[in-house]
């Protein structure tokens, strides 16, 4: 295999390896063996040599001082985050000393793992670790805090994570951005909506808060938050009652429409406007717009199902593009994700068969607090946290930090950094960066499959997920041959199977040659779907036998308590989730966290732009700077970014977002808290 560490100088291909859809080709530069500069790969297809600020200033992250060199295990108490230097091998010992000890006491189900996408990498972030905790029968973690309500809702519909090819989208000549900010989130979504609207396409953008990508909107329709499944429904009302529906299409491709056209009568605009907060004329010239412009194009973001209602309002929307028949048109149609086209034999890389009890529980990330706390049987007395900070971005986080507070719980924390949840662990592991490893990367939005090749050195005495784990089993004595696979096995193993026809065609060989790979697609009708009925399905007999309404219907949000403010914490345009919220540079682009306030609530509360306000309810509370504008409607308080918490400062978004689960896929409802807000005791005067 070519190898990239060896040469000291030069520019080499890489893959940006964060949770983002757009999935960059990008182009390492190194000088004396080390990297100085990243840029885009100008030969990605889909990218095209463009990158975020995010990424453009990666290598200070890479050669961060506080970077982890070696492993540590703590010496203070718990939080504190005071911790010594040990040697991999005691590290080792440790771990698998205590977990043999648990395991012959309370069972394999007594140690839990905990992970999600810091390093989308196959191998990295679902690879040697799920085998080697299938193998040891550890409780299972259901995945859930992104977006799996909205998955569950689509998959209902359209039977699996599939969409549109998103080069596609350059031929729109309506681009409706619902619940996505994709500015910042899918900023080559934006280049292709830019080269549409050079041809004449418009771009409408519907949001609960005017940020980035309701600026770069044509126009910008405001919403309140977890409403959008009525505005959808309100839209379908309008294009049958006004015969704006594609007749053709519906017999042909859809089950369910004869009973979605009665469904919906109830959705007039009268009625969706007083649910919505949209006026009723938008509404109407929003369904005529829709209906009346070809290609029309849905880009779905992961807003609106960050709520209670989630699953279903995805699901709502995403009967859209059946109405109108444009699936069938090119650049039309909608992408919620595309993942199913790009997904490599994920039982070849996983290996569930060697999971021996096949009743092994299975545990919702979004409860971990919960999980941690309340008596379990057996209880969880070890956590393996890996690939996420779950101090910083798990729901009810104050809850959750209760629980990693359990002096009985033995924590090991796999990470780049010491994170604000390595401070509660017992043994730290330092993580090598994604451009030290080799793995196989495959997008959620495009169509494309990579490799990264191994660039530079591993940093200090970091390794990857992949080696941890191998290590961990050959600790625990497990000896089957899967825990002892190298990566490039792995990566063949996953490519080697013909369970998804989209990479029939793609090897391992001609991937390392060629560095990346498009995934064999052709559009979704004519067609069979992966759904029972093999069509759209506007009426789901599935969703009815699992207890949902049939047809899309608007259920609103829990009402969690009387506060006035519903409060919407997303993520923020030059950190990724709370990665590089521990970096100089990104912090200081991106300033400060702040509580975007509509100017009648501001003025009522007394509060003027640029003062600090304390926001609170039952399960914690922040203080936040607020900007007064007209970017979010009365009632909703918006605020971006994962900040960490510092000592001194109280902005933990998520100490006040629920821990309720959404409507399907066991989602999280990031959205739906409630809370009050009044002026912060001591004023400060910030320049924002
Ligand atoms: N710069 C940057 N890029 C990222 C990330 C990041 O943290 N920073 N995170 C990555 C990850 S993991 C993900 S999942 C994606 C997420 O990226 P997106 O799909 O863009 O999802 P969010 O930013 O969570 O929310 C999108 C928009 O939904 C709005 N919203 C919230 N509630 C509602 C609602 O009820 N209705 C409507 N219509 N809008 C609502 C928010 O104001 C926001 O503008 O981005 C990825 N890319
Ligand atoms: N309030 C609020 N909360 C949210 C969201 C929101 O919009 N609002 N968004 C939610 C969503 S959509 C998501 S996806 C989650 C994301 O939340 P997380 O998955 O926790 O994402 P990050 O905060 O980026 O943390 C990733 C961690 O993985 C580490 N890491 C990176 N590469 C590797 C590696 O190769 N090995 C190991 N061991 N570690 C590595 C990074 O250093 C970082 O500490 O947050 C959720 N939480
Ligand atoms: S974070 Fe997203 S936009 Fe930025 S380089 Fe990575 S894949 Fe590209
Ligand atoms: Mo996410």
């Amino acid at each position: 295999m070519q190898s990239f560490i060896n040469q000291k100088n030069g520019v080499f291909p890489s893959v940006c390896s964060l949770d983002c859809p757009d999935q960059c080709g990008l182009l390492v530069h190194k000088k004396d063996g080390k990297i100085v500069k990243v840029e885009g790969d100008p030969r990605h297809p889909v990218t095209k040599g463009h990158i975020c600020n995010k990424v453009r200033n990666m290598t200070a992250r890479i050669y961060d001082s506080r970077r982890l060199r070696f492993p540590l295990k703590r010496v203070g108490p718990k939080e504190k985050g005071k911790f010594e230097r040990i040697t991999w091998d005691e590290a080792i010992k440790t771990i698998t000393d205590r977990w043999k000890a648990l395991i012959e006491m309370d069972g394999p189900e007594s140690i839990l793992p905990y992970s999600f996408y810091g390093n989308m990498g196959r191998l990295n972030a679902e690879g040697m670790d799920r085998r080697f905790f299938h193998r040891m029968g550890a409780s299972r973690l259901d995945r859930t805090i992104c977006q799996s309500a909205g998955a569950a809702g689509y998959r209902y519909t359209m039977g699996g994570n599939i969409g549109v090819d998103p080069e596609d989208t350059i031929h729109a000549k309506l681009i409706i951005l619902w619940g996505i900010n994709a500015v910042s989130t899918n900023m080559h979504q934006i280049a292709l909506a830019q080269q549409a609207r050079k041809n004449g396409a418009r771009i409408i953008t519907i949001d609960v808060h005017k940020n980035k990508t309701g600026r770069f909107a044509d126009w910008f329709i405001p919403i309140l938050p977890g409403t959008d499944g009525a505005l959808a429904l309100g839209i379908m009302h309008v294009l049958f009652a006004e015969n704006m529906v594609d007749q053709p299409f519906l017999d042909k491709y859809t089950v369910g429409q004869k009973e979605l056209r009665k469904h919906v009568i109830q959705y007039d605009p009268a009625t969706v406007s007083a649910m919505t907060g949209v006026p009723e004329k938008d509404i109407y010239q929003l369904a005529r717009t829709y209906g009346q412009t070809s290609p029309s194009f849905i880009r779905i973001g992961n807003g609106p199902q960050h709520h209670d209602n989630g699953g279903m309002c995805i699901r709502a929307i995403s009967c859209l593009p059946a109405l109108t028949g444009q699936w069938l048109v090119k650049g039309g149609g909608a992408i919620k994700g595309n993942a199913s086209f790009t997904a490599p034999d994920t039982d070849a890389l996983q290996r569930p068969d060697l999971l021996r009890n096949k009743k092994t529980r299975v545990i919702n990330m979004n409860l971990l607090g919960e999980a941690l706390l309340k008596a379990q049987n057996p209880p969880i007395q070890s956590l393996f946290i890996y690939g996420t900070n779950p101090a910083i971005v798990a729901p009810n986080s104050n809850k959750v930090r209760r629980g990693l507070l359990r002096e009985d719980l033995f924590t090991v924390v796999h990470d780049l950094f010491l994170t604000e949840t390595a401070a509660y662990a017992d043994i730290v592991l330092p993580a090598t960066s994604s451009f030290e490893n080799l793995d196989l990367y495959t997008s959620y939005w495009h169509l494309y499959l990579q490799i990264q090749q191994p660039v530079i050195e591993r940093y200090g005495e970091s390794k990857s997920n992949v080696e941890v784990f191998r290590l961990l089993a050959k600790g625990m004595g497990f000896d089957d041959e899967a825990l002892k696979d190298s990566e490039e096995d792995m990566i063949r193993q996953a490519l080697g199977s013909r369970k998804n026809p989209h990479l029939k065609d793609i090897k391992f060989a001609s991937l390392m040659k060629n560095q990346y790979a498009k995934a064999g697609s052709k559009p979704l009708f004519p067609g069979k779907l992966p759904t029972p009925s093999g069509k759209i399905e506007l009426y789901s007999k599935s969703m009815e036998d699992a207890g949902y309404p049939p047809l899309p219907a608007y259920l609103p949000i829990v009402k969690d308590s009387n506060l006035p403010f519903l409060f919407v914490p997303g993520p923020t345009h030059h950190f990724l989730n709370s990665t590089f919220s521990n970096n100089e540079k990104h912090m200081s682009m991106e300033k400060m966290p702040k509580l975007h306030l509509n100017r009648k609530d501001a003025s009522k509360l007394g509060i003027q732009n640029g003062e600090k306000a304390r926001i609170w309810n039952n399960r914690g509370e922040c203080e936040l700077v607020v900007a007064v504008d007209d970017s979010v409607l009365p009632g909703v308080a918006v605020s971006q970014g994962l900040w960490g918490d510092k000592a001194g400062t109280k902005q933990l978004v998520n100490s006040l977002t629920p821990d309720r689960l959404s409507d399907m896929g066991g989602g999280a409802s990031l959205f739906s808290g409630r809370v009050a807000i009044e002026k912060a005791a001591i004023i400060y005067n910030h320049k924002i």
